[in-house]
């Protein structure tokens, strides 16, 4: 039998999405005379081709931009999944057009009107568990954000690094999950007037699955535009977007190249992946690949960029991995490059001094889970190539193993095809920030938190780990989806510094949703840092040291739109899966002094206050 060929390379990307193959299937087999076209070829082609991916080696495309017009950016994802022969799952966000994990490209102030169709299909991944959330009812319209549990066939949308607010439709995710079959799930926000131009991105964020689903590739790229006002060095230059995910290793039976120096055995931790060897070399926990192309273990085949000879280009680079840590260098005849570090997690290195604009040039930038870095490359002159490779990280001895390895090669052929994007030329700066510097302000409390690990039995080292993140002075517990009880309560319009301390023997990275912070310490050495982030490592426990490794972080929650329940947690997203994580509650000052109110009223009901209150309730 002869089937209807649609695509004939599982590499070529369909523009269809699932229920759009099957009619095209047909209509396309009404014009085959000789062909049988029966619904099980049908559903067969269909799975070839969802999620398809490009070869080892391939030249790095870009993905597709998705711009906003007249303030508006609408368009439809549908995330697809498809178990490989290897058993691997991969996930897809897909357009109507086709195109995977396009990047979101808009403006401050524009609406983002996102309309999201769960088509996954039930993987068998070995995980039968669910997590059970509440249903939950927004409160303007009565619609309940959750149709079930989290399951590894739910899904939902977080938009890393948005200040937007934490709500149903927008940001929220500690009970959204959308179920295969259900309508699509509206996402309709506004992008804040004073976002900070850079690179944020969009993710899955169900609980116990979200590890799975971003190895599989569910993630894309988020791009505040107007960059070169901030960084007006910037403005005309052609830009790229760089998506470096993670995947579970293509050939984990092999040994390692022979070029690699021996080195010890290797271990494995609890989820099978190499452990940190402490050497920069071995086998790593995961592949990469590089906006889809991999790059696997043992040989790392590179990707391929092509650039013009010594032109100079703005990268725009996401960390989407699950759990690998990236630290990128740029070599050329293995000299490392300066790379014009201009934004990380999406804002400015100058957004609110952009009188002392300039790029920070560094010959190495690390790059955690979740983290983003922009910055400025210049191509190599006529005749040479070059390399972006990433070097090793010391994770720790519980850490996973993040060996040196190549990425791409950097090509410039003559005939190197210019980026579908160029920034606009620097006219205006960026309008100066109306709220007063972050490090100004002075904090109305400090919190001391903790990451800490703990094994189900103590005297095995095989068995399972539970993973914490823990408010100092309150009980070392895994994240509960069930619980209603914040594990901290601020309100609105305040400043607190946040000592994170790492109690454990692996590298964490610490994350919190809905705001950036200042970084104001780094191993208790102070830091004169100017911009802001939203994500940043905390070393490990050495053991016996007699502090344990800290950061000091000042954390923002004086714009309003942070209002409401939201996540913190860390970014290795199996340690997020498996515990880490806690939530905070930001409350409105008026509904701060209601709550004391309440409480002085339950004694005294004849106060003039309290009656108010009531008629405010
Ligand atoms: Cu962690």
């Amino acid at each position: 039998m002869k089937l209807c060929s649609l695509n004939p390379s599982p590499f070529v990307f369909l523009p269809l999405s699932r229920s759009r193959i099957q009619k095209f299937a047909c209509l396309a087999c009404l014009g085959c005379a000789t062909v049988a076209c029966s619904l099980n070829a049908l559903a067969v082609q269909a799975v070839t081709t969802v999620c398809p991916r490009p070869l080892p080696g391939s030249l790095v495309e870009e993905p597709a931009d998705l711009r906003s017009v007249n303030g508006v950016l609408e368009t439809t994802l549908s995330v697809q999944n498809s178990v490989r022969p290897d058993g691997s799952v991969r996930y897809c966000y897909t357009d109507d057009a086709g195109h995977q994990s396009p990047n979101l490209r808009v403006h401050p102030g524009d609406l983002i009107v996102l309309h999201l169709n769960n088509e996954l299909t039930e993987p068998n991944l070995g995980v039968a568990a669910t997590t059970p959330i509440h249903p939950h009812i927004h409160p303007m319209n009565g619609h309940a954000c959750s149709s079930g549990a989290m399951t590894a066939i739910s899904t939902n949308l977080h938009f890393h690094g948005l200040t937007i607010p934490p709500v149903c439709h927008q940001d929220e995710v500690l009970t959204t999950s959308v179920q295969p079959g259900d309508p699509p799930f509206e996402y309709r926000f506004t992008i804040p007037q004073d976002e900070p131009p850079g690179l944020y991105w969009y993710h899955p964020h169900i609980h116990g699955f979200a590890k799975q689903q971003l190895l599989g590739g569910a993630s894309g790229a988020l791009i505040v535009e107007g960059i070169e006002r901030s960084e007006p060095s910037l403005g005309g230059l052609p830009e790229r977007v760089f998506i470096i995910r993670d995947q579970d290793l293509m050939d984990p039976a092999a040994q390692p190249a022979k070029s690699e120096p021996v080195i010890p055995k290797f271990l494995v931790d609890r989820d099978g992946d190499a452990a940190n060897t402490g050497t920069g070399f071995g086998k790593p926990a995961k592949d990469l690949s590089i906006n889809f192309v991999p790059v696997p273990y043992p040989a790392y085949p590179p990707a391929i960029i092509k650039l013009r000879a010594g032109e100079r280009q703005l990268w725009r680079v996401l960390n989407a991995s699950a759990i690998t840590y990236l630290n990128l260098q740029m070599l050329i005849l293995n000299a490392p490059q300066p790379l014009g570090l201009v934004a990380i997690d999406g804002v400015p290195m100058h957004h609110i001094d952009t009188q002392s604009a300039g790029a920070d040039w560094q010959t190495h930038l690390g790059v955690p889970p979740g983290s983003r870095v922009e910055f400025i490359v210049t191509a190599p002159s006529e005749g040479q190539s070059g390399l972006l490779v990433t070097r090793s990280v010391d994770t720790g001895p519980g850490g996973e193993n993040d060996p040196n390895r190549m990425l791409a090669t950097i090509e410039v052929p003559r005939d190197a095809p210019q980026p579908h994007s160029s920034l606009q030329p620097a006219l205006r700066p960026t309008p100066s920030a109306e709220k007063a510097w972050l490090g100004d302000v002075q904090p109305v409390r400090t919190r001391r938190l903790y990451f800490s690990e703990k094994l189900d039995d103590p005297n095995d080292p095989t068995s399972a780990v539970e993973f914490y993140l823990t408010v100092d002075g309150q009980e070392p517990k895994m994240f509960e989806m069930t619980s209603d009880v914040p594990n901290i309560v601020t309100e609105q319009g305040t400043v607190e510094d946040w000592i994170i301390e790492n109690r454990s023997r692996e590298l964490h990275d610490f994350h919190i949703h809905q705001l950036h912070f200042l970084l104001l310490e780094y191993q208790g050495r102070s830091l004169q840092e100017n911009f802001l982030r939203d994500t940043v490592n905390v070393p490990y426990y050495d053991g016996h040291s007699l502090a344990y490794p800290s950061v000091r972080l000042r954390m923002d929650f004086r714009d309003p739109k942070t209002i409401g329940t939201f996540l913190y947690h860390c970014h290795i997203l199996e340690h997020e899966d498996k515990g880490m994580m806690g939530t905070i509650r930001v409350v409105s000052p008026s509904a701060k002094t209601d709550q004391n109110v309440a409480r002085s009223c339950e004694n005294n009901t004849a106060e003039s206050r309290c009656s108010n209150l009531t008629a405010r309730q």
